[in-house]
């Protein structure tokens, strides 16, 4: 299968993340990167696409904001990352503050997403990975997998969060849909649910967003991906949050991704962007499935058999080493397509 990677992709590095209350290396390194292209054949570097297409999912304060966020943070006498730790309620007035740290909390919705100096960089050619494997699809390929670094689900129109900067699968979408796709389906197989995705297509009626993942009552991301939150207005039922227990395996895994296929049928879709995280796997360290490495085929499989034109995006996966045979064993399921 065809697969986009840019080096730049590695240039994000934060040191540090909070983690159950104590700072702890961040999971989220380059280290995963290098174990997956070990396993690949077949990695080209994308072209660049420009803003264009990251203008149509983010707001220009955002974008402004995560390009000069690391320089304003040294700008203010800071060392390392930059970090927000005061954030703006729900219903706390409007207020046009130009301080580093006041935006960090307004265009943040946790502490989880450190900025180092090369995140914009990175965040702006995973896009771009995601977009050549758009343009790859676009143009007859049955299916075609970026190797997104960041990675994008957690984070919205104007907010980052959760390792998320930019919303490849959401850019994904967008891309098609401005080359003429009518109808698209966001499948998320990530073990956190999507979030930022979920909330960039809430009241969209010709995007369905279907997500499998850890119930919110026990898993990060909390206050989103529960069963009844189901879209808005022109997307009322276009949303479909399918949680599952910690400690599920394939089969409860299975039955719930079933029902999501099938919804992904009924909708009609032209074209399926595929958020994978391998974090659903049985050793990942910050989650709590029991997928195996060999489920990820069959998993891929029924995915293939909807038969759409299909872009795969990466997202999670902390299990490094692995991650590489996890993505492997997953895409050898679209093998048959070509
Ligand atoms: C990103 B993706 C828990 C900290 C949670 C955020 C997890 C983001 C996962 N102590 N950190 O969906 O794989
Ligand atoms: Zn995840």
């Amino acid at each position: 299968m065809k697969t986009f990677f840019d080096a730049r992709q590695h240039d994000h590095a934060p040191a540090m993340e909070l983690h159950n209350g104590a700072y702890v290396p961040y999971a989220e390194h380059r280290g995963r990167m290098e174990n997956v292209l070990a396993t690949l054949s077949q990695v080209g570097a994308p072209r660049d696409h420009g803003m264009e297409p990251i203008r149509r999912v983010h707001r220009d304060n955002y974008l402004a904001f995560l390009q000069s966020a690391h320089e304003r943070w040294v700008a203010a006498g800071r060392n390392g990352d930059a970090h927000g730790y005061a954030w703006p309620v729900v219903g706390r007035r409007p207020l046009n503050l130009n301080r580093i740290d006041a935006d960090l909390g307004q265009f943040s919705f946790d502490a989880s997403s450190p900025i180092s100096a090369g995140t914009w960089t990175s965040a702006y050619w995973g896009a771009q990975s995601a977009l050549a494997a758009t343009e790859a699809v676009l143009g007859g390929e049955r299916a075609a997998f970026a190797l997104c670094r960041p990675p994008g689900h957690h984070c919205g129109a104007d907010y980052l969060g959760g390792y998320c900067f930019l919303n490849n699968v959401a850019i994904s979408a967008e891309a098609a849909i401005a080359a003429g796709k009518r109808r698209i389906a966001i499948l998320d197989v990530d073990y956190h649910h999507g979030n930022g995705t979920q909330d960039i297509f809430y009241e969209r009626g010709d995007v369905l967003f279907v997500s499998v993942h850890a119930d919110p009552a026990t898993d990060y991301p909390f206050f989103w991906g529960h069963a009844d939150e189901r879209g808005e207005g022109a997307g009322e039922g276009a949303t479909l949050n399918l949680p599952l227990p910690r400690g599920s395996g394939l089969e409860a895994y299975r039955a719930a991704l079933d029902t999501g296929l099938a919804a992904i049928h009924d909708f009609g879709a032209d074209m399926l962007c595929v958020s994978f995280g391998a974090d659903t796997f049985a050793g990942d360290p910050i989650s709590q499935f029991a997928l195996q490495t060999a489920d990820y085929t069959p998993i891929a499989r029924s995915i293939a058999d909807l038969d759409l034109p299909t872009v795969i995006v990466m997202e999670g996966g902390y299990a490094v080493d692995a991650l590489g045979a996890n993505v492997a064993a997953f895409l050898a399921g679209f093998d048959w397509m070509g």
